[in-house]
């Protein structure tokens, strides 16, 4: 294709040939016959399985290395001049020292290999919220699902012109070929010589020896995320980990929802929900990242900067999430899945049973194998568009305006279903507070139950005090157009390890609640950490969930809350000076409420 005009972008890209010396150079445009190209030449080198053309038209099955499932938290890197800047979460390294280890990697890193340039959009081209980025990678597999991912072509380019800006995405899975040498079907590098490292001081990318998700496809985290992250703080505006939903009531009413839940805690799930109240209806706007400027009129506007689905497949099923199974019938890449006799994909958790087929590892799988056939973290891509909810307004290059933000993660106790903030303040606690039990999404999380607020503790790449701030900060310049704030939690479990909410479509029924309540509609209770519905307040038609279990789920246990804040105390401690006042303010209220055990009685507000 005809190359860019840009002297920047070529200056990079010859400085970055030579320094990989890969075999060719092929810039890509973005089209149908380029992903076919990509997919064939993946086929050729046995990384890929072309599925079944009249089950799975157009759709591949890839197995990666066991060494390289999931992002890598312990291996990605925020380098800035100061330590400080990146703060006590992120992994820190000094620019100078970790562009002198990555040269040495990079150096002839892509010997016997084509390196593709590939100009991408985050978010619709040519709106104010979206960004450029190119991603120079030495990986088909990469090129294929960034045409899912993001918006590639030629059109970026021209976009770009002579002179705009971009963000450069460097990408080797680090594995050179010497003359002769034979191909892995998953070639990528050691643990200890993956990198994937953010110089956010100056917007740049430089990611090492992984070839899976969150780690190769570097428009997703790393740049929609992590450098945006910091762009946001710098301008005013926010990037967070959050699906993007209309939900539509019995009269026409449109809300619109951006949830925060930590890596496979059921963003995708609800982005596509089936409300099972009826006259409700939602519609998907992104299922894992939202851009968010304050429009024109003083609302909040959101863009997907996405434009496919990253998700997680197992526990995907016609039961659970329908919608996701209807978008990923065709032109989808799936990855670590298992290969069933009649070349079509499987995994733990789908509607049908198998007696046979092929294991993530590339092994004869039987369900006595006793080990699961996907991985954990098998994934699926597929394009926004073929979900059969994708909201009609998903790419209007305005956004749209929130109304209700929501936080949450997986917590089989304390943490009831539903609860609502006081006030902007309180919901910037709340979020500041989160925590998760860890997932498969990043195996190298040890931890039992782990702060992650806003769901943003792997990707927020600056000093989190200083990210409460603009958190803060944005709730004064939003005044009376800020979002309502909720926490929710569909994992409680009972002394048994039962679910005790059923989740997926029944979570319409706490957003039901929140929408009311945004109404004036509905009733609450207020408890030292917010308020809850009593059983009555919520729609519980048609559910089948014992009184007791909906009391458990509603319920505030002020013991186990008061046996937290020490540990959430030596959490907001860590950052010093960084955390701001308004935050250990709104900690000491929620201690005093405890300790008080206010229990006013219902109350509209
Ligand atoms: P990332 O793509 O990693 O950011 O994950 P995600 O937040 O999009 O999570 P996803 O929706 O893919 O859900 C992850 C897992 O949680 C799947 O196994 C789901 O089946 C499960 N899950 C989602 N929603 C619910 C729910 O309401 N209840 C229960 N019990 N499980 C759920
Ligand atoms: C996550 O881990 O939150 C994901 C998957 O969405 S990845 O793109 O690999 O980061
Ligand atoms: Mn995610």
């Amino acid at each position: 294709m005809k190359k860019s005009n840009n002297k920047k972008l070529l200056a990079w890209v010859a400085e970055i040939e030579a320094l990989c010396k890969p075999e060719a150079v092929y810039w890509c445009d973005g089209s149908q016959q380029e992903y076919q190209k990509m997919l064939k030449i993946a086929e050729t080198a046995g990384s890929a399985t072309k599925l079944d053309e009249s089950k799975r038209p157009n759709s591949y099955l890839f197995r990666s290395d066991p060494s390289d499932v999931a992002r890598v938290e312990d291996r990605t890197y925020i380098a800035t001049t100061k330590q400080e800047d990146a703060g006590p979460t992120n992994n820190w390294i000094d620019p100078g020292e970790l562009k002198k280890t990555m040269r040495g990697l990079y150096d002839r890193c892509m010997r016997g290999r084509t390196l593709y340039v590939i100009p991408f959009s985050m978010g619709p081209i040519g709106s104010l919220i979206s960004k450029i980025g190119i991603e120079i990678t030495d990986s088909p597999y990469v090129v294929a699902n960034m045409h899912i991912m993001t918006r590639v072509g030629e059109k970026v380019l021209e976009t770009l012109g002579a002179d705009g800006e971009y963000i450069p995405c460097l990408h080797s899975v680090g594995a050179p070929l010497d003359p002769g040498q034979k191909d892995a079907a998953w070639p990528c590098a050691p643990i200890e010589k993956k990198y994937i490292s953010h110089f956010t001081e100056e917007n740049l990318i430089w990611s090492y020896g992984s070839g899976y998700g969150g780690n190769a496809l570097l428009g997703k985290k790393c740049l929609a995320l992590r450098i945006a992250s910091v762009m946001a703080k710098r301008e005013g505006w926010m990037a967070e980990h959050m699906l993007i939903l209309r939900l539509i009531n019995p009269e026409g009413r449109r809300f619109h929802i951006a949830a925060a839940f930590p890596s496979a805690c059921g963003k995708t799930n609800l982005a596509m929900l089936i409300p099972s109240i009826p006259g409700w209806k939602a519609e998907c706007i992104g299922d894992d990242i939202a851009w968010m400027k304050i429009g024109p009129d003083g609302s909040l506007r959101a863009i997907n900067p996405e434009s496919g689905f990253f998700g997680v497949a197992p526990g995907t099923s016609y039961a659970s999430n329908p919608h996701a199974m209807e978008s990923i019938k065709s032109n989808s890449i799936f990855t670590n899945c298992v290969l069933t006799d009649d070349k079509d994909i499987w995994w733990e958790g789908m509607d049908t049973e198998i007696l046979h087929g092929i294991d993530w590892k590339g092994r004869d799988w039987t369900p006595a194998s006793g080990e699961k056939g996907a991985h954990p973290n098998a994934r699926f891509t597929s394009p926004a568009s073929q979900c059969p909810v994708i909201c009609p307004d998903w790419e209007d290059p305005q956004g749209v305006p929130i109304d209700i933000f929501i936080f949450g993660g997986r917590r089989t106790s304390v943490v009831p279903l539903v609860t609502e903030s006081f006030d902007w303040d309180h919901g910037v606690y709340m979020g500041a507070t989160a925590a998760s039990e860890p997932t498969a999404a990043a195996l190298d999380v040890k931890a039992k139950l782990r702060r992650d607020p806003f769901a943003m503790l792997p990707f927020c790449a600056y000093n989190m005090g200083d990210y409460w701030q603009h958190w803060f900060d944005m709730g004064d310049k939003l005044g009376d157009q800020a979002p309502k704030i909720y926490y929710v939690n569909w994992f409680r479990k009972s002394p048994e390890g039962k679910w005790l909410w059923p989740g997926f479509r029944d979570n319409s029924r706490a957003l039901k609640w929140m929408c009311d309540r945004l109404e004036g509609k509905a009733q609450a209770q207020d408890t030292p950490i917010g308020r809850v519905p009593n059983p009555e307040d919520l729609y519980l038609e048609n559910l089948e969930v014992d009184t007791q279990d909906i009391k458990t789920l509603l319920s505030v246990d002020h013991a186990a809350w008061t046996e937290e804040l020490p540990e959430i105390e030596t959490f907001l401690a860590k950052f010093g000076a960084k955390t701001p006042a308004r935050l250990k303010a709104q900690f000491e209220k929620q201690k005093q409420r405890l300790t008080a055990k206010i229990n006013i009685s219902s109350s509209l507000k």
